[in-house]
């Protein structure tokens, strides 16, 4: 465990024994002790314990030398575990209420009984909670003020609709006076799915004008901190943001830092300190000698210069890593033998297969969708409407979909788009893994995709032999939305990844990625193990406007985090090839 980790954990072993209301001298010993770590150096710890001399440290007794030794050495505590386990997590909840501290909260659990935060709500709501001592009716209005902003703006968000609005906030930062570079960073930069805040880092002189203008942007509904070269703001939609102004030759340091993510960066100071360097946001400077590494970074000449990203990564002796790979999940290990992959980008995509029109649940024409993907400079736009058991989504009956066949015929015979359109059909599975139409039917398309829009509930087994089954049908191309997720709105139906993935691969059917920003599925955590035993990918915007066709983007940077390459991704191929591997020659 490293050293901020360990810091973490004695803070939190503060709180709970708070919580349980021990004798605060026990529970001052933790809090010093933290104080103490959060002074010395990541190596200076990993010293005084090689040395046994931890307890040189002020405030260190030996119980608190054999338990941070314990958590460095090990990465557990087993005093720790034992402890969390006799504290109702609902009360560890409660401490993110503002105004609500461990003693507050033991008061609220001793005479009330409330051990969640849905109770404390309720019993604010009844008026029970003016009435303790110590209390009173404004405490109580605020506790109630913090649960609903919690429950606003404690969410996560898709990435994007964080972009979008991260987009022009970075543009602005980059044309303000004094700023050389603004970029954000976070998870938005790693292309995760969901963001839970952005990070904006600048490079600048004119620190009090960039603040100034982060803080009064339109959209901002509060200012939630506010420093010399730092500030937070709150959006309307509960998405905040992040400020932190650096010097130039700091700049590629604090962007790699607040980059991430945790674990890649870990990773990465554990790597600087191998070859004796300290790596922090600041800078990368020698680990010995005297001072913090802030204050070493600040010593002209001590430090590594680094121009961008791929000289901080040169530094340690690593290729560059993108954003989207620092996960801290095999990234290093093989940037560290040039064997880092040629990711897919948006540029090879060629063309997409689901996609709707007017036909079922899009909202444009068959006309309208031909001529975006071609302004997109698409080979092929794959018409994939649904089927007639999806009856909510308008889906076409057998001679609707005959009739929009001779429509893409005679549309592609016209030469009026260069882009040529493919006939297919989202078809459903239906609940016992038969599609929705004959074979007859499914033998007049270009392609099927197969998805699941009924039955969400079946069990695992149920569900996964289902899509198994659907596999096996000859004429399946693809698999549509492999879980049916709907990010931060409906879970994954149950399903075994591991299976769905080996039948795809015995029968020669793709899965797609789902760009949709709301899907993003199949995840992008599986595709790394998939096209390594054989599977290949198809991204697919499951466009249902002309807008939605852009949403490949979103698709192509999860892929970028699955590792795949542009060979692992069949709509990589140009026309001809694409014709060929659907067997249409
Ligand atoms: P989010 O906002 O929850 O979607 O995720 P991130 O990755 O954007 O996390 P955030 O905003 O808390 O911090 C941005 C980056 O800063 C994070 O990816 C890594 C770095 N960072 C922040 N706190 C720590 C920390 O305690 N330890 C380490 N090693 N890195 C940190
Ligand atoms: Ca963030
Ligand atoms: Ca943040
Ligand atoms: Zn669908």
């Amino acid at each position: 465990m490293t050293k901020n980790e360990i810091i973490d954990v004695l803070e939190e072993i503060g709180v709970l024994l708070e919580l349980k209301g021990e004798n605060p001298f026990k529970i001052r010993a933790y809090q010093s002790g933290a104080r103490a770590l959060a002074a010395i150096e990541e190596a200076e710890l990993a010293r005084l314990i090689a040395a046994e001399e931890l307890g040189t440290l002020k405030g260190f007794g030996e119980a608190l030398v054999q338990k941070v030794t314990e958590l460095h050495q090990t990465g557990r505590l087993e005093f720790f575990e034992k402890l969390k386990a006799t504290v109702a997590p609902g009360l560890i909840e409660m401490l993110e209420i503002p105004g609500l501290g461990p003693k507050k909260i033991k008061i609220l659990n001793e005479r009330l009984g409330i051990a969640s935060i849905a109770a404390l709500a309720e019993a604010c709501g009844a008026g029970s909670v003016a009435e303790l001592d110590g209390f009173g009716a404004r405490t109580q209005e605020k506790i109630l003020a913090g649960i609903k902003n919690r429950e606003a703006y404690g969410r996560r968000h898709l990435w994007w609709e964080a972009n979008e609005i991260a987009e022009p906030i970075a543009k602005g930062l980059r044309a303000l006076r004094g700023v050389s570079r603004a970029e954000a960073a976070g998870s938005l930069r790693r292309g995760m799915e969901t963001v839970g805040d952005l990070d904006f880092i600048v490079a600048g002189t004119d620190v009090a004008g960039v603040v100034a203008w982060f803080t009064s942007m339109t959209g901002v509904v509060e200012v939630t901190a506010r420093g010399e070269t730092k500030a937070s703001v709150r959006f309307g939609s509960g998405l905040q943001a992040d400020l932190r102004i650096v010097p130039e030759d700091q700049y590629i340091f604090a962007l790699h830092h607040f980059t991430g993510s945790k674990d890649h960066n870990v990773q990465m100071r554990k790597r600087a300190l191998a070859r004796g360097l300290s790596l922090s946001e600041w800078g990368l400077v020698p680990a010995a000698g005297e001072g913090t590494a802030k204050e070493k970074a600040a010593l002209v000449g001590n430090r590594v210069a680094a121009k961008d990203e791929t000289e901080l990564f040169g530094a340690l002796g690593l290729a560059y890593v993108t954003p989207e790979l620092r996960e801290g999940l095999g990234e290093i290990e093989a940037a560290e033998i040039n064997q880092l992959p040629r990711l897919v980008e948006l540029q090879d995509i060629r063309g997409a297969f689901h996609n709707h029109t007017t036909a079922s649940d899009g909202k444009a024409t068959l006309v309208e969708m031909a001529a975006a993907a071609q302004a997109l400079g698409w080979e092929y736009l794959g018409i994939a409407d649904h089927s007639k058991s999806s009856v909510q989504a308008n889906g076409l009956a057998p001679e609707r979909l005959l009739k929009q066949i001779a429509e893409i015929r005679a549309l592609n015979n016209s030469k009026q788009f260069t882009t040529h359109v493919f006939a297919g059909t989202e078809c459903d599975i239906l609940p016992d893994g038969s599609l929705d139409f004959d074979d007859s039917l499914l033998a007049q398309l270009d392609y099927v995709v197969v998805s699941v829009h009924s039955a969400f509930s079946q069990s695992e087994s149920v569900m996964t032999a289902r899509l198994v089954r659907a596999i096996e049908h000859p004429r399946t191309t693809m698999l549509g939305h492999l879980t049916g997720r709907l990010l931060l709105r409906r879970e994954a139906y149950a399903v075994d990844h591991e299976k769905v993935i080996d039948a795809a691969i015995a029968n020669g059917v793709l899965i797609e990625l789902n760009a949709s920003p709301w899907r993003l599925d199949m995840d992008w955590r599986l595709w790394r193990r998939a096209v390594e035993k054989g599977l290949r990918c198809v991204i697919n915007p499951d466009a249902h406007d002309v807008d939605g066709l852009t949403h490949l983007r979103a698709g192509v940077s999860a892929a970028r985090k699955g590792w795949l390459s542009p060979h692992h991704v069949v709509n990589c191929l140009p026309l001809a090839e694409m014709e060929r591997f659907l067997g249409l020659e």
